[in-house]
């Protein structure tokens, strides 16, 4: 009994999110029988190597996150097509219609994410002559990747011509690009409203450096609301010009609490969307016979302790004093929690990052005596994926502060994360805090 309600919530999101106080509960209880059924069979009678694990994420309990907007409740869950991104998107926009612009933007990061799973598993055919490296070194002094450059530019098209965008700022670009400042040069064609405009920032293929091998790699992207005060003169001349760019950066440096969406696409074994708007992580999985992403984790909540974590290990004797003695004490079992941890990395923080609120757990780039702040992104990197591990139940920190809180400076600002499981993710909290009152 105990092992067909664990199988029937780990592996059937679609028909858990199903309410079972709605009139529908005949329905409910058909498919729970059938999903149950079906996992007992697939199983045997052993215990599934996982179940702790699937037992405790995708729950539909209220979560206790803060919430910005509102969410819609899906009651046919279970039917036959599902539900699209782009349904999701729409009973959104009817929910909260100040949210309605956004629904073009997801519209074309649909779109992108859908391309860029397309490009990544075409790269491996001997053909598509898209691995290596480009031969180019981006601002930050890293090779560019064929890929990075190629998804740059596709993401930014397809972000560019939703008309909703006024800045977007990427890994693999040196500046914030201004959409309305090169419409009226060499971009005659793209439209740009007067309202509603979004700040994009992103990543377009994070941990590329796996991409030749076939290793998951994803998109990270943020969305932020963008500020009129960035309509950039094409008369304009030198101070005044530098003066309205200042104003245009500025919309691009805002601090994670400001976001209001943020999202990743994970490329591997299935191409994953995840997402949140303020109120809760909603993961899609593209269903390539349709094309379409499918609903098949809503309201997903990470567990509040685990036993992995997620670093580089290679670097642990440089870290800080307080992140190097935790991970020490998690890997003797003598941490808070008194369970022994195991190791999990792919080096792809996308996919690192999707294991860890699935299963549970700590995943991080801390600072260390090299690289104070670490080696991750914190406009289009740390934020976003800070914002979605919140919104799941989890915890984002520097070790001294929570990471979305973080006004950046400079748009390629570097900073330490650490994320995951409340309760590990506290006990870091706590140690660094006890070594700054030493
Ligand atoms: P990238 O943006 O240049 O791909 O670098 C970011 C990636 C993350 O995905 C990952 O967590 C980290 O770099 C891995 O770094 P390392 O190879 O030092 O472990
Ligand atoms: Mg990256």
């Amino acid at each position: 009994m105990i092992l067909l309600q664990i199988r029937l919530r780990g592996f059937s999101p679609r028909c858990d999110y199903i309410r079972l106080s709605t009139m529908k509960y005949s329905f409910v209880v058909l498919c729970a029988v059938l999903n149950a059924a079906t996992a007992f069979i697939a199983a045997g009678p052993q215990k599934p190597a996982f179940a702790s694990h699937t037992a405790t994420y995708a729950t539909i309990e209220a979560s206790p996150i803060e919430t910005k907007t509102k969410a819609p409740v899906f009651d046919e869950v279970c039917d036959t097509t599902g539900v699209t991104l782009t349904r999701f998107m729409n009973e959104v926009a009817m929910l909260n219609p100040e949210l309605r612009e956004l629904t073009t933007l997801f519209g074309a990061i649909d779109t992108a994410c859908k391309a860029i799973s397309n490009l990544v598993k075409r790269s491996q055919l001997p053909s598509s002559q898209t691995l290596g490296y480009q031969g180019e070194v981006n601002v930050q002094g890293e090779d560019q990747k064929k890929l990075d450059v190629i998804t740059n530019d596709l993401l930014k098209r397809a972000l560019r011509f939703t008309g909703r965008l006024g800045v977007l700022a990427s890994e693999e670009e040196d500046e914030p690009v201004d959409l309305i400042g090169q419409k009226k040069d060499e971009n005659q064609e793209i439209i740009i409203e007067d309202s509603g405009k979004y700040v994009a920032v992103f990543d377009p293929l994070d941990g590329s450096s796996n991409v030749d091998a076939g290793i998951p790699t994803g998109t990270i992207i943020g969305v932020y609301e963008h500020d009129d005060n960035c309509e950039i003169d094409p008369d304009c001349v030198d101070d005044d010009c530098t003066e309205q760019e200042a104003a245009c950066l500025a919309n691009t440096l805002q601090p994670g609490t400001n976001l209001i969406a943020a999202a990743y696409c994970l490329y591997s074994s299935s191409t994953f969307l995840a997402l949140t708007l303020g109120n809760g992580v909603y993961i899609f999985t593209l269903d390539e016979a349709i094309g379409e992403f499918v609903l098949s984790k809503p309201r997903v909540q990470i567990p509040r302790s685990s036993s992995i974590y997620s670093f580089n290990e290679a670097n642990l004797e440089m870290w800080d004093e307080p992140m190097r003695e935790t991970v020490l004490k998690w890997r003797e079992g003598t941490g808070k929690s008194g369970k022994k941890f195991s190791s999990r990395y792919i080096g792809s923080m996308v996919g690192d990052v999707h294991r860890t609120l699935l299963y549970g757990g700590v995943f991080g780039y801390p600072g260390d005596k090299k690289n104070p702040n670490g080696k991750l992104r914190l406009l289009y990197e740390g934020a976003p994926m800070s914002f979605i591990m919140e919104q799941a139940g989890g915890l984002s920190t520097t070790g001294k502060e929570r990471v979305m809180e973080i006004k950046p400076k400079v748009v390629h600002q570097r900073v330490p994360v650490i994320m995951g499981s409340a309760d590990d993710i506290q006990e870091v909290i706590d140690a660094y805090a006890a070594a700054e009152s030493k």
